[in-house]
């Protein structure tokens, strides 16, 4: 025996961008991937049924309790929870475009209590980064195709915004950084990747499993 153990695999990084509609994320998320060759993740995921279920109440072609809605798109980021963990544990980094953050800013924004809106996301994968990319909604609103779905509004946007600011205070959320979203678009990557490779290193120095999100 050569006394060498193989080298353990360092975990991937999971990342997490979140925004008002329209303030670039999809963008960032492809732009980032691309940078740190990662998986992405988009919620909604509109492909499962659960998805689907989502897809319709979002697109005004269905009507749903708010408590229901809000456990649908709960239950289809648990549906990608293996698919993530098994990434992260083969050393990808995976980016989700969206999280159990936008859960508790747009069902709280419509009067839902926080205490019951973050309940069914206790558990969930710890994001070692998430991004916040900041943007008036007046600025959003401003961007294209704005109004098509059904919280495309800018009074729904403003409280989501003021919940959204609050929410990288909350205890075990993760680390947390604001970007602002209304600078020119090359620059918003290059904060975003300033603050992504920072966590990618965190995570390979420290060599931690990954946590459990507000545990
Ligand atoms: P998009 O990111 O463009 O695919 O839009 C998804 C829409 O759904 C957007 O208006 C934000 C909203 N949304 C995303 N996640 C949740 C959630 O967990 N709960 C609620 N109520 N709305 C969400």
């Amino acid at each position: 025996m050569s006394g060498l153990g193989a080298a353990k695999k360092v975990r991937g990084a999971l990342i997490v961008i979140e925004g008002l509609d329209r303030a670039g994320k999809s963008t960032q998320v492809s732009r980032i991937a691309q940078s740190i060759t990662a998986k992405t993740i988009k919620f909604p995921e509109r492909t499962t049924p659960i998805g689907k279920m989502i897809d319709s109440y979002l697109g005004k072609m269905s009507e749903m309790d708010d408590h229901a809605i809000h456990l649908l798109f709960s239950a289809n980021r648990w549906e990608k929870v293996d698919e993530i963990l098994r990434s992260l544990d083969d050393g990808q980094h995976v980016i989700c475009d969206r999280y159990a953050f936008s859960g508790i800013a747009y069902s709280c924004a419509k009067g839902l209590s926080h205490d019951w809106c973050r309940s069914p996301d206790v558990g969930l994968p710890l994001p070692d980064l998430t991004l916040f990319l900041s943007l008036t909604p007046e600025v959003a609103a401003q961007r294209g195709a704005y109004g098509e779905e059904r919280y495309e509004v800018v009074a729904i946007q403003e409280k989501v915004k003021t919940i959204l600011s609050q929410l990288g205070s909350e205890t075990n959320v993760g680390p947390w950084q604001t970007i602002d979203a209304g600078q020119d678009i090359d620059k918003v990557t290059e904060d975003c990747l300033a603050e992504v490779k920072k966590a990618i290193d965190s995570v390979q120095l420290k060599g931690a499993p990954i946590g459990k999100l507000f545990t």
